[in-house]
């Protein structure tokens, strides 16, 4: 089907096939649609606070203290720029969630082994008297270093959010800090040793200006759902530009495209860096860069060719700063990226990188490859996006890299309508917290290595593991993990790596002697506690919060008001960090002397005020009661913003050692030599320039090629936000949890759709139902993350292990940090499937 004409058919038909919050597109704009009916029922405005990147406001209607339904925002005309935030399929089944069977209902402790699950209710006194006095115990014979926050982003909140629990910690004498994060490790050090931020694209409102758009792993449809969100920008953004030319590389045909496309380039999941490689060997060996953009690469870029590496040299040299003349001995001008890509000079061995040589890695035909290479170079203004499914593999860093090459060697960036490759600009409205206090600790580890450290934290050093914040590169981290607080967070089994290798670490309580989980539901992380901390639902919640971190270019504020009271025991984490401070003697210091409401107020008035300076911000209220009444403040420009604006065209450096773009890395350079790799795990090292980098378990791997013949890749499901909403019934309906398999592939299988399926390599086994659908490319498989792990120990798998009856793709991806940011790489993994 035409572009065009899709795009008339979906506004026709609304959003009705997907499980968005998007908006309908209705032509009358200035019709607000009716309210629904109060009755005797009341009102109230909550948000939804997961980690999508958007904090969508929810109405909550209640009668007698007991939720009837769940309606979302209909506040305004919804012309596009004052439209409703509706929430999606997710937020609108909160009172399921809210009421959900397995909700924690008291503060539990552990009474059999760990992992059991066997726990018996004790009362909040004991839960905080408990706590209190193991993360004393622990800190004076282990060191704070030994307690570790670790990473969960269940709930987005204002005050009465995580950093409750920093607070405690602080006050103890502080705790071991994680850098990075499962989303974007990979990429947040890529974008940085290159110049920008990973989140510093162009606005779609600037791809109004584009003519061609080149989306690599980029789904905002489906990983941005709000009704006001990214999903709906890029949707906006097609409807407004019909000669705009949409090429999507992705191995799954994900509803991003579902029609919107005007081409769907399926590719071999960790190959992108070959297929960027050989558009980038069209442009350099046609002659095209010399001709077109080569004055733009000597001006900002450093690293694109051999003479742009002596002038840096010269320069570092004569600049005689220490900061500059360190990285001299890491600089080799022969590794440059005109050498590489044309296989000359050192690299003449490799060949150069043609559309030939990458076809064959990729997957994507040669004639396909020049094609996107011919648009690129006759586009006037080109947008691409890589997105962060491109990150999380184990050549994550050097993937993002060569795709955001492409960009920069049109010569257009800071041009209307072109972007850097990042992801697009999210516009947000700024909102107080409540801080966490100072931590005297001074290490930090990456976030993805934190069961390792249970065991070997010891000896963990800055050379070898990343570790950030002690003396040298070799001084030891000096301390094993002997405490875990995962504060909403499944990352602690289910969200993590190796879920089997996980267990197997925390199941011994002589390793980490203390695990404290702090939820909602008896999740798969909540297993493994040995204190359980119920927490109130946002439905039972008073906060300020904003927009979140993604939610497209609206911005926004939702004045939270609890609709029932908390249910059962639950407390919230504000009150719980008191009680534990308090049995700290530390209560006055932990509240300064104020209560949730008074709290409330006060980051309430901060945001005002704040706000008050700066552009387009929306009035607020002089009370949060009377902001409560309202709900939701929004605000949005449609401005279109730039990538690397400042730089370009105004002449500001940007953030690399040299200044400037670095097509050549000198952090990457520095850290590829000075750092120690395994030279057992294929793939680990880190160049100076972007290069494809084949890895253990990627598509030419031989090692594993046989036994694992299908490449198993994760995506980010409209079922659940992670693994938050797993509990909820009707979405595991609405949205179905099964393995997608190419026909090609499930023929030589003897499968059928809905079959089901054992899925297994050597970290487990997982029995789920298998889909069968052309969407996936052949040879890849693909699973929705975040199923909730549930071993069936009276059945073992042909991995060796009992069977994930779950469903959970981390029973199969394997913990192997990324060279360069220890990242996750959760998205590189290798399997075979049998009809179970
Ligand atoms: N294989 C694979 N694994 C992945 C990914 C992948 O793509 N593939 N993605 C990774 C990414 S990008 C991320 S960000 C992580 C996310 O990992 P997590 O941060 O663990 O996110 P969730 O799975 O949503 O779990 C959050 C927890 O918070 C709880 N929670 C929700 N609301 C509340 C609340 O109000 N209070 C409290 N106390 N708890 C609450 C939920 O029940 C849930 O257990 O997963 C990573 N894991
Ligand atoms: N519905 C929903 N939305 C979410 C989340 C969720 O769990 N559910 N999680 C939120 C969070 S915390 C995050 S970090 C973001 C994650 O957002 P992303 O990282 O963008 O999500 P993914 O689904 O992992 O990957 C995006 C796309 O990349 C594709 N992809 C994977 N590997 C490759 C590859 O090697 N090459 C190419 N070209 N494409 C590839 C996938 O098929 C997918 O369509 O989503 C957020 N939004
Ligand atoms: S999951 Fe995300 S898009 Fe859906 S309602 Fe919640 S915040 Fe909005
Ligand atoms: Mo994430």
């Amino acid at each position: 089907m035409e572009r065009r004409s899709f795009l008339k058919m979906s506004a026709a038909m609304g959003c009705a096939a997907t499980v968005t919050g998007c908006n309908s597109g209705s032509s009358d704009v200035n019709v607000v649609p009716p309210k629904p009916p109060v009755g005797d029922e009341v009102q109230t405005w909550s948000s939804c606070l997961v980690n999508c990147g958007s904090n969508c406001p929810i109405k909550v209607f209640s009668r007698d203290g007991i939720i009837t339904r769940i309606e979302t925002d209909h506040e305004t005309n919804d012309e596009y720029g004052n439209h409703q935030i509706r929430a999606c399929a997710r937020g609108r089944s909160l009172r399921s969630r809210t009421y959900a069977p397995d909700r924690l209902r008291t503060p539990m402790k552990r009474v059999g082994k760990r992992g059991e699950a066997k726990f018996v209710p004790i009362s909040w006194d004991e839960a905080a008297s408990t706590i209190a006095s193991e993360i004393q115990r622990i800190a004076s014979s282990y060191g704070n270093k030994s307690i570790l926050k670790h990473y969960g982003t269940g709930a987005y909140y204002g005050f009465a959010s995580s950093a409750c629990f920093d607070r405690v910690l602080n006050l103890n004498g502080g705790f071991l800090k994680i850098y990075g994060n499962y989303s974007w490790a990979q990429q947040n050090e890529a974008a940085a040793a290159t110049g920008f931020a990973s989140t510093s694209g162009s606005s779609l409102t600037a791809l109004y200006d584009s003519d061609l758009f080149l989306g690599i792993g980029y789904n905002p449809s489906e990983m941005r759902q709000s009704g006001s969100g990214e999903g709906y920008d890029f949707l906006k953004a097609l409807e407004a530009n019909a000669n705009l030319e949409v090429i999507m590389v992705d191995p799954r045909y994900t509803d991003s495209m579902a029609g919107k496309e005007s081409q769907w380039l399926p590719i071999r999941p960790g190959t992108d860096a070959a297929f960027a490689e050989a558009i980038a060997y069209e442009m350099i060996s046609s002659g095209w860069v010399d001709t077109h953009s080569k004055a733009f690469l000597d001006k900002y870029c450093v690293g694109f060719d051999k003479a742009s590496l002596e002038k840096l040299v010269a320069e570092f040299t004569a600049s005689g700063d220490p900061k500059k003349t360190q990285y001299l001995p890491y600089i080799d001008v022969e590794d440059n990226y005109r050498n590489y890509i044309l296989g000359e000079g050192k690299f003449a061995d490799n060949g150069p990188r043609t559309p030939a040589w990458a076809a064959k890695i990729c997957g994507i035909s040669e004639a396909n490859i020049k094609s996107v290479a011919s648009k690129i170079m006759n586009a006037k203004a080109p947008f691409i996006v890589t997105g962060a499914g491109v990150n999380r593999h184990a050549n994550g860093e050097q993937a993002m890299r060569a795709c955001y090459m492409l960009s920069f060697l049109t010569g257009k960036v800071g041009q209307p309508g072109v972007s850097n490759g990042a992801l697009p600009y999210q516009g947000s409205l700024n909102r107080a917290g409540m801080s966490g206090g100072s931590n005297p600790v001074k290490e930090s580890i990456s976030f993805f290595t934190w069961a390792e450290a249970i065991e070997r934290g010891h000896e963990m050093t800055a050379r070898k593991d990343g570790i950030r914040g002690t003396a040298d590169l070799d001084t030891p981290l000096g301390a094993d993990i002997k405490a875990v607080f995962a504060i909403n967070s499944n990352a602690l089994i289910n969200q993590h790596s190796d879920c089997n290798g996980t267990a197997k670490i925390l199941e011994d309580d002589t390793k980490c002697e203390l695990i404290v989980v702090c939820d909602c539901w008896m999740t798969a992380s909540a297993r493994y506690a040995d204190i359980l901390l119920p927490d109130t639902t946002w439905l039972e919640s008073n906060d300020l919060v904003n927009d979140s971190y993604a939610s497209g270019i609206m911005g926004y504020l939702v004045a939270m008001k609890a609709a029932v009271k908390p249910m059962w025991e639950s407390i919230s984490m504000f009150e719980m960090g008191r009680l534990i401070a308090a049995k700290m003697g530390k209560e006055a210091e932990y509240t300064e002397g104020k209560d949730e409401a008074a709290w409330l107020e006060e980051l309430y008035q901060k945001t005002r005020t704040n706000s008050a300076n700066t552009d387009a911000q929306p009035a607020f209220p002089n009370s949060y009661a009377e902001a409560q009444k309202i709900g939701v403040f929004r605000a949005f420009s449609k401005t279109p913003v730039l990538a690397l604006d400042s730089y370009i065209n105004g002449g500001k450096a940007v953030s690399t050692p040299s200044g400037k773009v670095e097509i050549y890395s000198l952090s990457m350079a520095q850290k590829g030599k000075d750092w120690i790799f395994n030279p057992n795990v294929k793939g680990d090292y880190i160049t100076a320039i972007p290069m494809y980098q084949p890895t253990w378990e990627g598509y030419d791997d031989e090692d594993t090629k046989d036994d694992y013949p299908l490449q198993l890749m994760g995506y980010h499901t409209k079922g659940r936000t992670h693994s938050s909403y797993h509990n909820v019934p009707w979405l595991r309906e609405a949205a179905e949890d099964a393995v997608w398999m190419n026909p090609a592939d499930a023929l030589g299988r003897g499968l059928r759709g809905g079959d089901k399926v054992q899925m297994w390599n050597d970290r487990g086994t997982v029995e789920l139902p298998v889909r069968i659908t052309p969407r996936v490319a052949p040879g890849v498989v693909a699973l929705g993350q975040g199923a909730w792990y549930q071993p069936d120990i009276a059945r073992i798998g042909r991995s060796g292990h009992p069977i994930d009856v779950g469903g959970c793709i981390n029973t199969l991806t394997r913990y192997q940090p990324s060279p360069f940011a220890k990242g996750n790489p959760q998205h590189t993994n290798r399997v075979q499937i049998v009809k179970a």
